[in-house]
């Protein structure tokens, strides 16, 4: 491997990531524009094995998006609506999306992931009944809602602070952030790609103060669009900078720009290699992140899959009911047993871990005789 290693470039790099040197910003744009991806995969891999060993997690979660309905006007977005009102547009009632739980009565469920528009038109008490009747109806269930996006907009709107819309929802059920609108930080690309949404200081900062409330966050980025290798770096070294100094951070989930139905659908969606070398070189990069997610419905089941041998660790989860990816034409199913994902996991060549969102083990699951 050494003379691989060695003809690929990528030798030095191996060997900082063996004695955990941390890798500068000028070490990911060399990873990045390595050729060999056996080779990068290689390292990524020794590290993930290095964390995890065979284990792969993944978690019995439903995912939801009770209203589509977005005052901003992201150009990569397939999903939303601009108001009520218009094709396509749609919003739950609280009892529509209680409903949708309840209808899981049977299911052992640890997550309900919920995403939504920002809507203009609903009151602040909408969120918070909504996490109040959810934690009625399944009072364990971890309620993982509302991205960085979400929050600055809800400060915004309803005239609070980031922190105080953060506490308010905290109260009323809120237990951690998903890692959406994260995009890519660099501003060059924010004001193309998402103009009107808040920034990446700001999506930062707001992870940062749900770290200190005590809850957990995921970052995400958005790659295969009009980003340089360069911001994809700069993504992954702001990500790290806060988790030096919070720890709250538990997965970096790459999200694979899709271009269906959306105003960027002229741009060709990444290849199956980027995909790989992404995971990989965030697997290098944040060296202070445990967790790298290969999230299926958005790279597909079988690059997840192959996903687990560049560097990430976990599949996210059963889903469910997702729209997002699937109106702007992913392939996937919109669900996996969680018998799916112990299969393919283990055909793999993994070892499948059912975790809950804090990743403590919920089951590992035995082969039946
Ligand atoms: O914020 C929207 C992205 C995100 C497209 O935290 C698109 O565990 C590709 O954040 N092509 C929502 N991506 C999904 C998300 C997520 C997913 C899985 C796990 C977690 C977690 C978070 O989807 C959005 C946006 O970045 N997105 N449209 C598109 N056309």
């Amino acid at each position: 491997m050494r003379a691989r290693l060695q003809a690929a470039g990528l030798a030095e790099i191996a060997d900082q990531v063996e004695s955990r040197v941390r890798l500068s910003f000028e070490d990911g744009v060399t990873l990045f524009a390595s050729r060999d991806l056996l080779a990068l995969g290689w390292i990524a891999n020794r590290e993930r094995e290095r964390r995890h060993g065979d284990r792969t997690y993944f978690n019995h979660n439903l995912r939801l998006e009770a209203t589509n309905v977005c005052e901003a006007s992201c150009l990569f977005c397939s999903f939303a609506r601009l108001k009520e009102g218009d094709a396509g547009a749609h919003t739950m009632t609280l009892e529509q999306v209680f409903a949708k739980l309840r209808q899981r009565g049977d299911q052992p469920l640890t997550e309900v992931h919920i995403v939504n528009g920002l809507h203009p038109g609903l009151p602040f008490s909408y969120y918070t009944e909504l996490l109040t009747g959810l934690k009625q109806i399944r009072p364990g269930i971890h309620l993982k809602c509302f991205t960085a996006v979400e929050i600055a907009f809800f400060a915004d709107h309803y005239g609070k602070t980031d922190r105080q819309v953060l506490v308010e929802l905290k109260a009323a059920g809120l237990d951690s952030l998903p890692g959406g609108g994260a995009e890519i930080f660099a501003p060059r690309v924010r004001l193309k790609i998402c103009h009107d949404k808040c920034d990446g200081a700001r999506y930062l900062a707001i992870h940062r103060t749900a770290h200190e409330l005590g809850m957990r966050t995921n970052v995400t980025m958005l790659y295969g669009h009009i980003e340089t290798t360069e911001e994809r770096v700069d993504h992954m070294l702001q990500t790290r900078a806060l988790q030096d100094d919070t720890g709250g951070l538990q997965a970096f989930i790459p999200l694979a720009f899709h271009p269906d139905h959306n105003q960027m659908r002229k741009l060709p969606p990444p290849s199956a290699s980027e995909t790989l070398k992404v995971h990989a070189v965030a697997r290098l990069v944040l060296d202070n992140v445990d967790h790298i997610k290969a999230y299926w419905i958005s790279c597909g089941v079988e690059v997840a899959q192959t996903a687990l041998w560049f560097g990430a660790d976990d599949l996210d989860g059963t889903v469910q009911e997702e729209t997002i990816y699937h109106m702007a034409g992913s392939s996937t199913p919109t669900t996996l047993s969680t018998d799916d994902i112990e299969q393919l996991i283990r055909d793999a060549g993994r070892e499948p871990i059912e975790r809950d969102t804090l990743y403590n083990v919920v089951r590992v699951p035995t082969l039946s005789a």
